[in-house]
C-alpha cells in the first residue's frame, strides 16, 4: 500500500500551517492516517539546519549557495528518514513546503541557476515528487502583515525586501503554469473556513479521499 504526499506552498503568511492543521483533522475524521511535517526541520538533523537557515545574524551572513545546499541537505534527510518510510506505510503526508520552495525562493528570489536547483532537487528527493501541491496564493503584503500580527519576530528570510518576496510570488505563478496537473492554485486571501472547503473539494476531486 502506498500513501500520498500532499505539499502546501506559498509566500510568507499565506496560511499553510493553518490549512494543514484543518486538513489533518478532516482527514483523520475520515479514518485516514496522517503525518504532518515541514521543510526545513522535519527531522532531528533538519531542526539544526532550520536554525542555521532562519536565525538572523548580522555578523554571519549566509551565502546564497550555502543557503541552497542547506535546504537540499535538509530535504535529503527528510525524504530518506520520514517521507519515504511513511509513504511506504500508506500514510497521507501533509508537508509544509518541498521542492517548489527552492525553485521559488533560491531560483526566482535569489536568482540562482535553475538547472543547478533542479539537479539538487533531484538528488535530494531521489525523484520523489508530490502527488498534489496546494499553492495558497496571497498578495505578499497581505501575507507579511499577517505574520507581523502574530507578534513573533520575523525570521531571516521573512525580513528580505518586498522585491525579493514579489519575485518568489512570481516564481509560484510560473511553477503553477508549468505543472498544472500537480500544482493547484487556491485563493489564500479568503477566510480560513472558505479556503479549507476549497481544499477539501480539491482533495476529493484529485485524490478521491
Ligand atoms: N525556504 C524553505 C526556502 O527559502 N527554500 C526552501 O527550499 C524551503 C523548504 C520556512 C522559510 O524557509 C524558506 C521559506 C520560508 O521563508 P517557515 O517558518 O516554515 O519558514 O515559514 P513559512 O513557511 O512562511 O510559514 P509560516 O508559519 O510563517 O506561515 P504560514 O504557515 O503560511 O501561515 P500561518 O498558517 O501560520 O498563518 C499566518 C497568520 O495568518 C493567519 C493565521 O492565523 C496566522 O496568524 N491566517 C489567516 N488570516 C486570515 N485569513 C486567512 N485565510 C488566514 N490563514 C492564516
Amino acid at each position: 500500500m502506498s500513501g500520498k504526499l500532499i505539499v502546501f506552498e506559498g509566500v510568507e503568511g499565506c496560511g499553510k500551517t493553518t490549512q494543514m492543521q484543518l486538513c489533518c483533522q478532516w482527514l483523520e475524521n475520515l479514518g485516514i492516517s496522517v503525518i504532518v511535517t515541514r521543510e526545513p526541520g522535519g527531522t532531528e538533523l533538519g531542526l539544526h539546519l532550520r536554525r542555521l537557515l532562519l536565525e538572523k545574524s548580522e555578523d554571519k551572513p549566509v551565502a546564497d549557495v550555502t543557503e541552497l545546499l542547506l535546504y537540499a541537505a535538509d530535504r535529503a534527510q527528510h525524504v530518506e528518514q520520514k517521507l519515504k518510510p511513511n509513504l511506504a506505510l500508506g500514510k497521507y503526508i501533509l508537508c509544509d513546503r518541498y521542492t517548489d520552495s527552492t525553485v521559488a525562493y533560491q531560483g526566482y528570489g535569489r536568482g540562482l541557476n535553475m538547472s543547478l536547483i533542479e539537479q539538487l532537487n533531484y538528488i535530494a528527493t531521489a525523484g520523489l515528487t508530490s502527488d498534489l501541491t496546494i499553492w495558497l496564493d496571497v498578495d505578499v503584503e497581505m501575507g507579511l502583515s499577517r505574520k507581523r500580527g502574530d507578534a513573533v519576530p520575523l525570521d531571516r528570510i521573512e525580513q528580505e525586501t518586498i522585491a525579493f518576496h514579489r519575485r518568489v510570488s512570481h516564481g509560484y505563478s510560473k511553477l503553477a503554469a508549468a505543472h498544472p496537473s500537480r500544482i493547484v492554485r487556491v485563493d489564500g486571501s479568503l477566510s480560513k473556513e472558505t479556503v479549507h472547503g476549497v481544499i477539501q473539494d480539491i482533495l476529493r476531486d484529485r485524490l478521491q479521499v
